[in-house]
Order: C-alpha cells, then structure tokens, then sequence
C-alpha cells in the first residue's frame, strides 16, 4: 500500500496540530462510519478527511489517537485485527501488524480502543474529539468533561495546500477537465442527461478515480436548480446544458462547470447571458490575488454580473442598485445570482477553512497555496413564481467554474483546458458524434 505522501508530510502535519494543544490532552480522530443503504450492503466508503489528512488511513474502520499525558504526544492507529472469516467475506484486512508502516508511533487492534481511551481519559485533562463523525464514538466517549474541537486548528492548517497537495489536485483537475471535453465533444439533441453523466463518470473510474461530489447535469430549466441531481431528462435541441462535476484522487477533489448547448450553437438570448457570467468569472479570477480579501473574488464577480444585466435590460437601475450592498451584495442581483462565487477545494470539495454561508470562521485572506473555486453563474427559472423572470432568458441557467491556485504570482487556473468562450465551446460540442 503507497500513501499518497511521504511519511514526513504527515507527520509534519501531526506535529503541527500537537504544537497547538495544551498539555494533558487526548485527541480522539476517528474515520467515517460505514453507512448501510440496503440491508447488509453499505454505502460505497468514503474515508473521513481528517483522517486522511492527519495520517492517510483509508480503510472503513479506523481511529488515530494521540496522548501527550507522559509529555511528549505519542500516537496510535487503532485499525480491525486480523480475522480471516471477516476477511474472506470483507477483504483483505492489514491488522495492526501490517499497519506499523503508517506515520504513527503504535498500532493496536481496534478491539482494544475502548479501554485504551478510558485509560487515557483516567490520566488526561483535555480531550480533543471530532464529534459526529463515528455515532458509535460518539456514544463511548460518556466522560462529562467538555469535548473539544481540534478541527479549529487542522481546518487552519488545511487552508493552504503543500506541494504534494497541490500534485493530487491537479490530477484531479487534468481527469476532470478530460471528462468534461468528452461529453462535449459527445452530445447530441435529444441527449438524456443521465447519458452526459455517464461519460464524465465513466471517464473519472477509467482513470480510476471517483466523483467528488454526485454530477450534477442539468439540461434547459433544470440548469436553475443550483444542486440538481435527478439527471434524468431528456437535452432538447436548442437547451443549454450545465454539467458541474469533479472527481478525486487521493481524496483531493477537481470541482468544474461548464455550460453549452447540446446542438453546439447558442441561441443569441444563451450568448448573451453566457458572456456575462464569462466576464464575471474571468474578473473574479483575476481578483484571486495572494493578500486580498477572501470575498474581493466574489465582489468582483458580482460587480460584472450586476453591470451585465443593466446593460440587458434586466434590471432598470443602476448597476450599483441591482449589486446592493458593495461588500456583502444583497440587492436584486441575488433573484439570479443566488450563491457563492466560490469555495475553498481540497480534501473536501467545500473545503474547510471558512468561507462558506454558515461558517464559523470568516473566509481567511488569500495566500499563496491556496486553491479555491471561482463560479459564477445566472439563473433564470421559467418556474420562479416569486420573481419576475424576463420572457428573453426564461429557462437559461448558466455556470461557469474553474479551479484555481493562488501563487504570489497571480492566480494559476488549474481546469483552463476545458474549453469557455462560445468559438471554442460551438467548434468542440458534437464532434465525436
Ligand atoms: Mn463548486
């Protein structure tokens, strides 16, 4: 088994997060419960990401426990035994035995977890503890003291990506940006979406890598619905397509959209939409400058998308109106403009770190290492009965997303080989067929 770092890198990572903690302290990471979907069969297992991050075990069971009680931190990875009549039905296990290799102090069975913490919890004044992610932890960790939450200091930590990191996400973002031109260059009038879907996801497992979060192929109104995931009608001749995919590797994730007509020709209404939220998307990734503020990309996203739809004609105010407030914009351009103009990406396709609504912590500033989502999009339900929908773009919704590294050379975009403008986009779409 190769993990996809070094054992230094980890536990360079590990002694980052030890640094911060105070002493007497427990850590408690534990990975992803398995989930069951029907029966006896689970879910497909996707490991936790901060078990990943913190020491890349992968397997379905799995907890990393670190103590400094005796001063120094010393680690353990508690993992399943060896038990041939499991692994005969299960799969290969390594057991503790087989797992010495990973950037941990001790390996134990998972067994003896249990009595392990109760021991460690006797002698410690703090414990450090993710909860939420394994119920079944949850539930063991009765103690009364206050649980406390190292994800404060891992989600700092994760915020800017190491080299190595940065290798996963491009070829995450290379298989995706392959996916993507494929169905392009397959689609067709009367295509199904669930036939689009297909091409980009038997794309990611040909390169034998997996969605990063479930495709979202929308074709005509179903483009605005911002996380569609039926994917399941028919692409009418003349219907603009979004497709808003990205696969893993490693566990980093790729995260693009693009936006085209199935018939490869826009309609002059979709041109004229579609060059908008273009101008918006370039002038938010020009805004991805090391040192701005986390929101100057999506200000100056929605700057453009504001000016574009007064020059349309869809808004009859001034461009400073239809944006609201210039810091936080809050006026009519939300009736079409209704999220982020991005996120943090990495082991979570949201990554952690801040900046999404909801977040406890502010977008952080940008720095170098840093790869984030730029996506602006306009969305223009013909089914919106709350707002007024112009007649000429009733039915479009557009997206358009790109992943980018900041670098204190300027921005760096990692999925600029899927093709944007409407010459490159008109000139690819349907040449397969
Ligand atoms: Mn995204």
């Amino acid at each position: 088994m190769n993990l996809p770092f070094d054992n230094e890198e980890y536990l360079s990572r590990q002694n980052r997060l030890f640094e911060e903690l105070p002493p007497s302290t427990c850590l408690i990471i534990p990975t992803n419960d398995k989930k069951i979907r029907s029966n006896d069969v689970a879910y497909p297992f996707r490991p936790n990401s901060y078990m990943l991050y913190l020491c890349g075990w992968n397997g379905d069971e799995g907890v990393f426990l670190a103590s400094n009680i005796s001063g120094k931190f010393q680690s353990t990875l508690f993992v399943p035994p060896r038990d041939t009549k499991s692994e005969i039905w299960e799969g290969r296990r390594l057991g503790p035995e087989g797992a010495r290799d990973w950037p941990v102090d001790n390996t134990q069975s998972i067994e003896d977890l249990e009595p392990t913490i109760n021991q460690i919890l006797n002698d410690a004044e703090n414990i450090f503890h993710i909860q939420g992610i394994s119920s079944k932890l949850d539930s063991a960790l009765t103690d009364s003291r206050e649980i406390l939450d190292p994800r404060i200091i891992i989600d700092r930590m994760r915020v800017t990506k190491s080299k190595g990191e940065i290798k996963h996400i491009k070829e995450a973002s290379r298989i995706g940006t392959e996916a993507h031109i494929l169905a392009m260059k397959n689609a067709f009038p009367g295509i199904g979406e669930w036939e689009i879907q297909s091409i980009v996801e038997g794309h990611f497992m040909n390169c034998k890598s997996t969605w990063s979060f479930p495709s979202i192929v929308g074709g005509g109104d179903n483009a605005t619905i911002l996380h569609y995931k039926e994917n399941s009608s028919k692409i009418n001749n003349g219907d603009l397509v979004l497709v808003d995919a990205g696969c893993e590797v490693n566990g980093y994730a790729s995260d693009i959209t693009r936006t085209w007509p199935v018939n490869g020709k826009f309609t002059q209404p979709q041109k004229e939409i579609y060059n908008v939220v273009l101008e918006a998307e370039t002038a938010g990734i020009e805004a991805c400058q090391a040192g701005a503020a986390w929101n100057s990309f999506h200000i100056a996203a929605s700057k453009v998308l504001a000016k574009g739809l007064v020059d349309l004609g869809v808004f009859d105010c001034s461009p400073e109106e239809a944006l609201g407030d210039q810091l936080d914009p809050d006026g009519p351009i939300r009736n079409f403009f209704m999220h982020g103009t991005g996120h943090l990406l990495g082991l979570d396709v949201h990554d952690v770190g801040g900046g999404r609504k909801g977040d406890k912590n502010p977008g952080p500033t940008l720095k170098s290492g840093m790869v984030l989502t730029v996506e602006p999009g306009l969305y223009f339900g013909s089914w919106r009965n709350d707002i007024h929908v112009p007649e000429r773009y009733s039915g479009i919704g557009i997206r358009i997303e790109d992943d980018i590294l900041i670098t204190d050379n300027g921005p760096i975009v990692l999925t600029d080989m899927v093709p944007k403008t409407i010459e490159d986009i008109e000139e690819l779409v349907g040449i397969g067929v």
